[in-house]
């Protein structure tokens, strides 16, 4: 809105309570223009980059961080995000402890890939926040009726606590803003042929968020995969400080690193893609499809089985035997990302971080 003085001046003077409604308008205007976001994370080293690139776009306004037992213990996970967001000098925002384990599995933690601590065995100093003492799926709920149509999830790890907000309280379905997770993959896994970690890690709470009927954005393993933290990042982040900007890094030096052992030419951005798209939806192209996640299957437990052509025959048991009768569209549920501009995400990610 633009003022033109002094003649909006004297019409503010001749109405007191327009003028107090027009400052309010101008002051909330800032706040409205960013997407109140809930963090849910397994904390975890590309966790870690994704609650930087966060906390620190001013598109996103990190409303809690709920964690998540996955890359770690949920207790490892909980005391990690508490040190990440101390650090970053944002003690205002509520970090709360959600489900213990995945919902009807064993739990599988990858300090293999993450570092013992799970934060590339980089010790942050202890907190100065203190965690929220409400549960992570009831905070979740909870946000999300105080916003109605307003809040954006954005979960980074197994959908344990997110599917378990859904089960106790399904009339958050219709009034979350959007969902756009880490997670899954049409192309083959990452643990093994079929699956990705974070749907491995519980394929029924998988099933239940890409079931739930909202709007679903999958940022997977193709955008991931592709979006490589290679050398030439990280010596851009190493001309700059700053407590982020040197503790990321470090995750990055010991994420390249583990790359290399592995004949990879960088690390794979997995969960800071997804807090990129919703910063900036354009950076990834998207398909449309229909995803169920497997739970039962001998070698694709946790494949999200994505329908590409939208439709399925139609068998109808006729005696012995089914007959194809036709050809039945399927409703997509879920966008998925199936390219990014690599490039374009990388350099997001360090403009950001660098001095900070
Ligand atoms: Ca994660």
């Amino acid at each position: 809105m633009m003022l033109s003085f002094p003649g909006q001046v004297r019409w503010l003077r001749a109405f007191p309570f327009a003028a107090c409604l027009l400052l309010i308008a101008l002051l909330a205007a800032p706040a409205a223009a960013s997407k109140k976001i809930i963090f849910d994370t397994d904390p975890g080293t590309d966790d870690a980059l994704a609650l930087m690139l966060a906390l620190n776009s001013p598109e996103l306004d990190v409303r809690a961080i709920t964690v998540v037992p996955g890359n770690v213990t949920a207790e490892m996970g909980l005391e990690n995000a508490l040190r990440m967001v101390s650090l970053a000098g944002r003690c205002d925002i509520p970090v709360a402890a959600g489900a213990q384990h995945p919902l009807f599995q064993k739990l599988i933690t990858a300090e293999f890939w993450h570092g013992k601590n799970g934060l590339a065995n980089i010790e942050l100093p202890a907190s100065k926040c203190k965690v929220d003492g409400r549960y992570g799926p009831d905070l979740i709920i909870q946000l999300i009726h105080a916003s109605p149509h307003e809040i954006t999830l954005v979960p980074v790890g197994p959908l344990t606590n997110i599917a378990l907000a859904v089960e106790k309280d399904p009339s958050i379905v219709s009034l979350v803003k959007e969902v756009i997770l880490m997670g899954g993959s049409i192309t083959g896994g990452n643990v093994n042929a079929a699956a990705e970690a974070n749907i491995y890690n519980d394929p029924e709470a998988a099933q239940i968020v890409f079931q739930a009927g909202w709007p679903l954005t999958m940022v997977g393993l193709e955008v991931g995969d592709k979006a490589l933290f290679t050398r030439k990042y990280l010596d851009e982040l190493g001309k700059t400080h700053g407590p982020m900007n040197d503790f990321i890094f470090g995750v990055n030096k010991f994420l390249i690193g583990l790359a290399e052992q592995f004949g990879a030419a960088g690390s794979p951005m997995y969960d800071p893609s997804a807090v990129a798209v919703a910063v900036d939806s354009t950076l990834v192209k998207v398909q449309e499809m229909h995803v169920d996640v497997e739970t039962r299957g001998e070698f694709t437990r946790g494949e999200t089985v994505g329908n590409r052509h939208g439709d399925v025959e139609r068998n109808v048991l006729h005696g012995d035997r089914y007959v194809i009768e036709g050809v039945d569209k399927v409703a997509p549920n879920v966008k998925v990302c199936v390219d990014v501009d690599a490039e374009r995400l990388l350099q997001m990610f360090v403009s950001r971080i660098k001095g900070k």
